[in-house]
């Protein structure tokens, strides 16, 4: 077993070595147990390319997946619960049968070892409230603090809780890219103000737990993505910096600093003049981010890939690779950025590039620059790609996702030893499963999914998981 180890040959006592799946790309199940539509349900039946059901079929194959975690050397899972489950309309009466189905989830994770960290909101807004202007609409954020209230009281066996999965991949996703609904295309100000609004949600909630006195530790999730100016020169470098400051420092800032500082409102205020947008931040919101900005008791930073970017003045135009057709998409921001391609970095078929020491760099940049953010987790990190079945009782040889993992892990362990208190790591995913704006041929499990019969089988990434799970010492 201990062969399959290549760089990283043990981990640090107490680590936690988990696997992360979300609510909407696992559970399936959209239409029973009274669930209420999510915004995705009725868009991606519209747009008829892929259905959410049964994705992985976790609703109701949760034992067997946790069974699986388990034997394979897991001791965590990162989780979430689907909002629409417990308030199907978004808020009102709870939901008996969804309340009752995350008991038992999350019975089932403990008592099989697995210690359960659970985010609240996973991309999966409630329908009725994206009508109303999801995140965009501030009444939808008191819907949110009252779900997290009534989460919090109800599911007290939970110790560990993530406010928000990825604030920026959602503003970004649905107001930049436009491959998320509403599907707006470089509306900066709803990009701009869902971060903003984003922000104020999780900085709401987590004020609410620490003044309620609720056990356990809570935090929120961010994906950070370095970006490089490419090639390196000035103009490059202010490029770099003014996206960074949209993709990353805005939202870091206003997490860890409860402040967003002069010099990345220079940035900010430079995307949104040479865009015509505006951020609208009202009086006490400020003060609400600085009270939650000491009072996070972790950080979960979701890290996959860099970017590297030149200068760019002209039209903002977007082509999203969301097939896996290597070298489709092209990204270019006015007054901020274009995407360019470094030849020295090599990618996936989704144009991801795979630079590990981006994560160092990260988790660097976050203990030197947000000292706040004291304890990380690498709550999502992994490699998506096309697989086929090896066969009944046959292992998937997924030898490119080993070292994909190994190299993050080994980057992260060398910021460890430099002084970087970083506890986990979450492999995005834990089995295959639905991806938002790709479908079902982008897969990243450690376990396969037959999505038609929801068989699963074993890819050796699960077997290295294992080996380097059984060098960690039993919990004390
Ligand atoms: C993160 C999300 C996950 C997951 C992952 C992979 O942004 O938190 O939900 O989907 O990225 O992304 P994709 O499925 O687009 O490849």
């Amino acid at each position: 077993m201990t062969t399959l180890l290549k760089r990283v040959k043990t981990l640090p006592a107490g680590f936690v070595w988990g696997g992360a799946t979300a609510a909407y790309q696992v559970e399936g199940a959209t239409q029973i147990a009274g669930k209420g539509k999510t915004m995705w349900d009725d868009y991606l039946k519209k747009q008829g390319r892929f259905a959410p059901d049964p994705a992985s079929d976790f609703y109701h194959l949760y034992p067997e997946d946790i069974e699986l975690a388990k034997l394979y050397g897991l001791n965590a899972i990162r989780l979430s619960i689907a909002w629409t489950r417990i308030f199907p309309r978004g808020a009102g009466k709870p939901n008996q049968a969804g309340v009752a189905y995350y008991h038992r989830l999350f019975k089932c994770c403990l008592a099989n070892g697995l210690t359960p960290y659970v985010s609240l909101h996973h991309f999966d807004s409630p329908q009725a409230l994206f009508e109303t202007g999801d995140w965009l609409n501030r009444n939808n954020i008191d819907k949110f603090v009252a779900y997290a209230d009534f989460c919090f009281k109800e599911f007290s066996e939970v110790k560990n809780w993530f406010t928000i999965n990825e604030l920026i991949s959602l503003a970004f996703s649905q107001y930049i890219q436009g491959n998320f609904p509403p599907n707006h295309r470089f509306d900066v100000t709803g990009a701009i103000q869902a971060q903003h609004n984003e922000l104020l949600a999780h900085a709401r909630v987590v004020n609410l737990f620490k003044s309620k006195g609720y056990s356990g530790r809570i935090g929120l999730i961010h994906v950070l993505q370095p970006i490089y100016p490419y090639p390196d020169n000035a103009a490059n470098r202010h490029a770099a910096a003014l996206e960074d400051a949209f993709m990353n420092r805005f939202l870091l800032d206003g997490t860890f600093k409860g402040a967003y500082t002069a010099e990345t409102m220079a940035l900010i205020n430079e995307i949104l003049t040479a865009n015509h947008a505006k951020l609208t931040i009202e009086p006490g919101d400020m003060e609400i981010l600085k009270q939650a900005a000491t009072q996070n008791d972790y950080f979960g930073l979701n890290y996959y890939q860099p970017t590297f970017v030149a200068a760019y003045q002209g039209e903002s135009t977007n082509v999203f690779n969301g097939t896996g057709e290597k070298g489709t998409s092209a990204f270019k921001f006015k007054g901020v950025a274009m995407h360019v391609k470094n030849p020295t970095v090599p990618t996936t078929d989704w144009d991801w590039n795979i630079y590990p020491k981006g994560l160092y760099d990260v988790l660097k940049r976050v203990t030197t620059e947000y000292p706040n953010s004291h304890t990380i987790y690498i709550t999502e990190n992994g490699l998506g790609q096309k697989e086929q079945t090896a066969g009944v009782g046959q292992l998937l040889s997924d030898d490119k996702r080993i070292d994909f993992i190994d190299q993050h892990v080994a980057a992260l362990l060398k910021a460890r030893t430099e002084g970087v208190n970083v506890q986990g790591y979450f492999v995005w995913s834990l089995q295959d499963q639905f991806s938002w704006a790709n479908g079902y041929n982008k897969r990243y499990g450690l376990f396969y999914v037959d999505f038609a019969t929801q068989a699963r089988e074993i890819k050796k990434s699960a077997l290295w998981f294992k080996a380097l799970g059984a060098t960690l010492k039993p919990n004390a």
